[in-house]
């Protein structure tokens, strides 16, 4: 039996049998979503996210097979900020600016991997920022990493420079990451609420799973390497020994830390909390880049109802200095973020 959306199996409508016919693919929700965004659309859009996606699908396929052709193991280089590069790293670059060139549709790329900024020929209207393979450092241990990016539209006029991204989160028109664990989960956002998809792999299609992502209002679970506590700042030291030991006898929080920021930022989306790389005295600035690392997801939990801030600024107002400027960041959970900016307010109205 059919209602016109779900097919009933022999066992009947159990719900276990249930073969849902009508499923919504990444492409089909970008071509649902551009004729809703934007009705004079070229599909230059529609197109780049479709190469985005190839991306991460070739990106996934290699990570899948990491271990079973031995990809897994340094590359023999560093990167831009010295990070030792791991094959893969190395790969998910090749493979992601390979597809951005191809879409024919981008016009700049920053990668966390190249020193400067990639301008291609054409006349692609569009500039996009990434991590490629984010957390790259727990992949032989077989933790979750992720592609994050963010895209913003070529500057009017412009050729092709740094001055196309050295400009506010804000004026991002779209964010995302894709994390590839047990699947590959691409979250993204247009500026109009957050979606999760599920890539099934049999049919090479990224599958809405995960419709108008809201993140929960609050939840006691705080996410940060604690083993920076030495180097942070006052607040942020007060702000977490309270949440430890709550000063209203309530329970104190759990601690959940991954290590891999799309594995951390996933399940703060997901069940609430906050996740936290305070700036500190060590590094100064924090570790996290702000173009690709901070920006995206600071709009992906703005987009699904919470906030993102340096404690004393929010995220997507800050105007980079330079692409691999970083940023100290607290995100999350509303009603969490809202306690460490206060936390801030008050150390500074006390001094
Ligand atoms: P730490 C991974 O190397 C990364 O860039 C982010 O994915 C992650 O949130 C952070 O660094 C972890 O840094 O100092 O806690 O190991």
């Amino acid at each position: 039996m059919s209602n016109g959306f779900t097919t009933s199996g022999p066992g009947g409508a159990d719900g276990i049998n249930e073969i849902k016919t009508d499923i919504v693919t990444l492409t089909r929700f970008i071509l649902d979503e551009q004729s809703r965004v934007a009705s004079n659309a070229t599909g230059d859009f529609t197109l780049l996210l479709n190469s985005l996606q190839f991306a991460f699908k070739f990106i996934a396929h290699n990570i899948r097979r990491a271990t079973l052709v031995n990809l897994i193991g340094l590359a023999g280089a560093t990167n831009s900020t010295g990070d030792d590069q791991k094959k893969l790293d190395v790969i998910g670059d090749d493979i992601f600016i390979n597809a951005m060139r191809a879409s024919g549709k981008v016009k700049v790329v920053v990668s966390e991997e190249q020193d400067e900024i990639i301008v291609f020929d054409g006349d692609g209207k569009y500039c996009v920022v990434n991590d490629p393979i984010d957390g790259s450092s727990n992949l032989d241990a077989g933790v979750s990493v992720g592609t994050i990016f963010g895209v913003y539209k070529l500057q009017p006029g412009s050729t092709g420079t740094a001055a196309d991204v050295l400009r506010p989160g804000t004026e991002m028109i779209a964010a995302g990451y894709t994390m590839y664990g047990a699947s590959a989960n691409l979250v993204l956002t247009t500026g109009f609420g957050v979606n999760g998809f599920t890539l099934d792999t049999a049919l090479g299609e990224f599958i809405l799973t995960h419709p108008d992502m809201k993140i929960p209002k609050k939840r006691a679970i705080y996410s940060a390497n604690e083993g920076n506590t030495i180097y942070w700042d006052k607040p942020t030291q007060d702000y977490f020994h309270k949440l430890k030991y709550p000063e209203d006898g309530s329970k104190p929080y759990s601690a959940r830390y991954i290590g891999s920021m799309v594995a951390d930022v996933h399940r703060t989306l997901l069940y609430g909390g906050i996740f936290a790389y305070p700036a500190d005295s060590k590094s100064k600035n924090g570790k996290l880049r702000l173009l690709y690392e901070c920006f995206p997801m600071a709009m992906l939990v703005e987009q699904a109802g919470g906030l993102a801030t340096t404690g004393r600024k929010r995220i997507l107002d800050i105007v980079p200095t330079q692409i691999h400027a970083r940023s100290g960041i607290f995100l999350g959970s509303e009603l969490e973020v809202q306690k460490i900016i206060d936390e801030y307010k008050k150390f500074d109205e006390a001094q």
